[in-house]
């Protein structure tokens, strides 16, 4: 963890060139017993469990149990990166056709399975449609601590705060 913290630092000064980050993360290889202190799950939602984080940039680790799901959210410019670590996620990446009255295309629906690396991400739903665990390794370059939520029924956008379960491996 100390070398892919101190790697993304370096990223944090030359702005994380999308390209170089991507392939960095793609082969990656951490060991699930490196993960094993963030994980933490929860019954009711998926949990966001913080490793590191500074000015520049946040790694979190976060666990999806079974239909958990992150509804429609924007990423606002920040560049996010997500990487299975285990089970599989459905990736759902959608475009801002018009805000008001808000209409969004659904672009792309990925199947993401272990070793997967999704990103940078803009607009999208992340669920565990699975019926095992997921796991996934999150950079988010510009770390930001609240974000839109698109309700596409009602066609309102709520801002909510976003928490942290578990910080540095301690529950919150
Ligand atoms: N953005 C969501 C997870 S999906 S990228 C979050 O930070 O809670
Ligand atoms: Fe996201």
């Amino acid at each position: 963890m100390d070398t892919l913290i101190n790697d993304l630092r370096i990223f944090t000064e030359q702005s994380f060139p999308v390209t170089k980050v991507t392939s960095y993360l793609r082969s990656l290889d951490l060991q699930k017993e490196q993960l094993e202190k963030y994980c933490y799950f929860n019954r009711d939602f998926y949990t966001r469990n913080l490793v590191h984080k500074e000015k520049g940039f946040e790694l979190m680790v976060v666990c999806w149990s079974p239909g958990q799901k992150a509804p429609i959210h924007g990423h606002e410019g920040e560049k996010c990166w997500a990487r299975i670590q285990k089970g599989s996620l459905q990736v759902c990446n959608y475009k801002e056709i018009s805000s008001d009255p808000m209409n969004l295309d659904l672009v792309e629906r990925v199947l993401a399975k272990k070793g997967y690396l999704d990103g940078p991400a803009d607009i999208h739903s992340v669920e565990n449609i699975s019926n095992d665990i997921a796991v996934s390794l999150h950079v988010y370059a510009r770390p930001f601590g609240s974000c839109d939520i698109y309700d596409l029924e009602t066609g309102v956008k709520n801002r909510i705060q976003l928490q942290y379960h578990s910080m540095f491996g301690k529950l919150c």
